[in-house]
């Protein structure tokens, strides 16, 4: 047997291999790889912390009226600076910003959209518990030069990429094509995403589940019904002990569900009856949904498939229900109980 490790598959070789089986065009693998380095970038400004002066409120708000702290601005301004002048792209949208920028007039344009949430979780940062950045890839309308945010409202099924770079003990990058989910590892001396975990899978079954229980009194009937069977354990309707994860950075629980299988849940609740979930689809749900999907898992508003949303909004809001899809599915039949007893 040799003594030399199999050779590594980096980022760049994925993608190129991914080009040349014709599932990906140069443009879009061009694309990938900017937004990687802007990740790398980012990685590099949350793991100095303190040190690099970045922790703390920016002093602002941005459009869903939340406070922006320090490093989501500076994750918005990597991702605009780093994908402007490529040549890859239309527009940009972002959480951070009110309304989609197109490429600046200087730059040559190009045929994608990107959607992101530069620095996902938050409320995390200055407690140094991991964090991340989301984002989604669609494709410009045909004859579209100068895109609106319009343009930007195709469903989640459109999307040709998506991906989260997750800021945790090591930096990773997740990313689908529509052919498979592959998560690869930051390697800090090469400088370069490396395939550590190709084709993940999320088990069908699974006693595991998070939620943020602290809302428990806003939620509607069929989610107060599901968890009290969830937390009743083997002396429950489920039959089985469940055990709770919440880490509040949509990223962290996200990529445990990817590694381990469970269920991540953000629902409808009343504390505020104009916005329908917590959650933006856009940049939030619908990347993920694709994530999960690709990995054998399902999303769902509890009441249908995320992805076959029609969106009318750039910033607008969705219960999130997403994982292992038997438990999705479990999840969907409350609702869907709870409509027919209505
Ligand atoms: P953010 O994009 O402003 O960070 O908000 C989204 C985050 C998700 O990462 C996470 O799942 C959720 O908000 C946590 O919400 P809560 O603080 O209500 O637990
Ligand atoms: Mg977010």
């Amino acid at each position: 047997m040799s003594n030399h490790p199999a050779a590594s598959i980096s980022l760049t070789r994925y993608l190129i291999e991914e080009q040349r089986a014709g599932r990906i065009n140069a443009e879009l693998r061009q694309l990938i790889a900017v937004v990687a380095r802007a990740c790398t970038s980012i990685s590099i400004a949350v793991s100095k912390g303190a040190l690099g002066g970045v922790l703390g409120d920016a002093g602002t708000g941005n459009v869903q009226g939340e406070a922006q702290k320090k490093l989501d601005v500076l994750s918005n301004d990597i991702l605009l600076e780093a994908n402007a002048w490529g040549g890859h792209l239309a527009a940009c949208a972002s959480e951070e910003m009110d309304h989609c920028q197109p490429i600046p007039d200087a730059y040559p344009r190009g045929n994608f959209l990107l959607l992101f949430d530069p620095l996902d979780g938050s409320s995390n940062i200055d407690v140094n518990v991991s964090v991340g950045t989301i984002f989604s890839v669609l494709r410009c309308p045909d004859g579209v030069t100068t895109p609106t945010d319009e343009h930007f409202l195709q469903p989640g099924t459109a999307q040709v990429a998506a991906g989260y770079c997750i800021y945790g003990p090591s930096t990773m990058l997740v990313l689908s094509v529509g052919h498979g989910t592959h998560a690869f590892t930051l390697d800090r001396e090469q400088g370069a995403f490396v395939l550590t975990q190709g084709d993940m899978r999320i088990p069908d079954e699974t006693a595991e589940f998070a939620i943020n229980v602290s809302n428990q009194r806003h939620w509607e009937p069929a989610m107060q019904q599901y968890v009290e069977d969830l937390l009743a354990g083997k002396q429950g309707p489920r039959g089985k002990d469940f055990n709770m994860r919440w880490i509040a950075s949509m990223v962290a629980d996200v990529h445990r569900i990817l590694t381990r299988g469970g269920i991540f849940i953000y629902p409808w609740d009343r504390k505020d009856p104009s916005k329908p979930g917590k959650l933006r689809l856009m940049y939030e749900a619908n990347p993920m949904g694709m994530l999960v999907e690709q990995a054998g898992g399902a999303a769902s508003t509890g009441r249908g498939r995320i992805l076959d949303i029609a969106p009318t909004q750039l910033h607008q809001r969705v219960p999130v229900f997403l994982g292992s899809r038997n438990e999705v599915a479990a999840v969907e039949r409350y609702h869907a109980t709870a409509v027919a007893s209505a």
